[in-house]
């Protein structure tokens, strides 16, 4: 509740920041791409992670706004980093109440216009365990986004219980695999045919499969055999400010 009251304030004063984890290739080893993820900096209960306000902030309307400024601010610590010469994707994961608003496609739109960020490089990461009640308008805005050059992932796959109907249904380019699958790849051989057949299912759509929550050596060897393209987790690289990311992906390469 305590939360809940603070957010407003919170949202007027920009007590939040935003951290990148990288997305690395599996063959290329480079760092491919960045995930943008968003934190609170409390005053009084110091930092808390999105599970605990993104869901207070859609209860309340006051995911627009929030979600307006993590737009802005990915987009201009990106468009610096593009300065820098480097080939990346940027991806942001959006509400499906901002969908609901009726204001995410227009949004994304001014927060690529006023970075300078090309649309070809933002990558929306899409939910599926919220919507339904939003389908069509999100189904009209991922195409408006897509038009406009824009990536579109379904994040977390395989967690709700509708996520082959989604794919079904919504335009999408990328599979962003949910860490519940991978954690048991080396030890769960059920589990590890299931990670096998996305990256399968993937590679018969077209699609790009990203393995999240990659953590050890061995998962990545087994997704490598699998021919999974795109890992991300803290094996790689945690969460990291903007202004750490230079040095480390200099580092990483
Ligand atoms: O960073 P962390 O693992 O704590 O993120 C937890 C969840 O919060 C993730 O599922 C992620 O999709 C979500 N999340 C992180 N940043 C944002 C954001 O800017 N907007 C929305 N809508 N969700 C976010
Ligand atoms: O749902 P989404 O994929 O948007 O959320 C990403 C979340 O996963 C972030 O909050 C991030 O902190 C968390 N995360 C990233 N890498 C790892 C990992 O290797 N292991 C675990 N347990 N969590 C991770
Ligand atoms: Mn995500
Ligand atoms: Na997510």
């Amino acid at each position: 509740a305590q939360l809940a009251a603070d957010l407003p304030a919170a949202i007027e004063q920009e007590q939040f920041r935003v951290v990148y984890q990288p997305v690395a290739g599996v063959e290329e080893r480079r760092i491919l791409g960045l995930e943008a993820l968003v934190r609170w900096d409390h005053p009084v209960l110091g930092t808390v992670p999105p599970d605990e306000f993104i869901e207070l902030a859609e209860a309340d309307g006051l995911i627009v706004p929030l979600q307006q400024w993590v737009l802005r601010t990915a987009t201009a610590d990106f468009a610096d980093l593009l300065a820098g010469g480097r080939d990346l994707k940027l991806g942001v994961n959006v509400s499906v109440r901002h969908v609901q608003a009726g204001c995410l496609a227009p949004d994304v739109a001014q927060a690529l216009a006023d970075s300078g960020v090309p649309p070809d490089r933002l990558m929306i990461e899409v939910t599926e365990s919220i919507m339904l009640d939003a389908e069509d308008r999100l189904q009209s805005d991922l195409s408006t986004l897509r038009d406009m050059g824009c990536i579109i992932s379904l994040d977390d796959f395989g967690r709700g219980y509708s996520s082959l109907a989604y794919l079904a249904r919504l335009p999408v380019d990328v599979l962003k695999m949910d860490r519940e699958f991978i954690g048991g790849i080396e030890t769960d051989p059920r589990g590890a045919a299931l990670v096998a057949a996305v990256v399968e299912l993937g590679r018969t759509l077209g699609m790009d499969v990203v393995a999240e929550g990659v953590e050890t050596a061995g998962q990545l060897h087994a997704l490598r055999d699998m021919k999974c393209r795109y890992v991300q987790g803290w094996l790689l690289g945690r969460p990291m400010a903007a202004q750490d990311l230079p040095a480390f992906m200099a580092a990483f390469d």
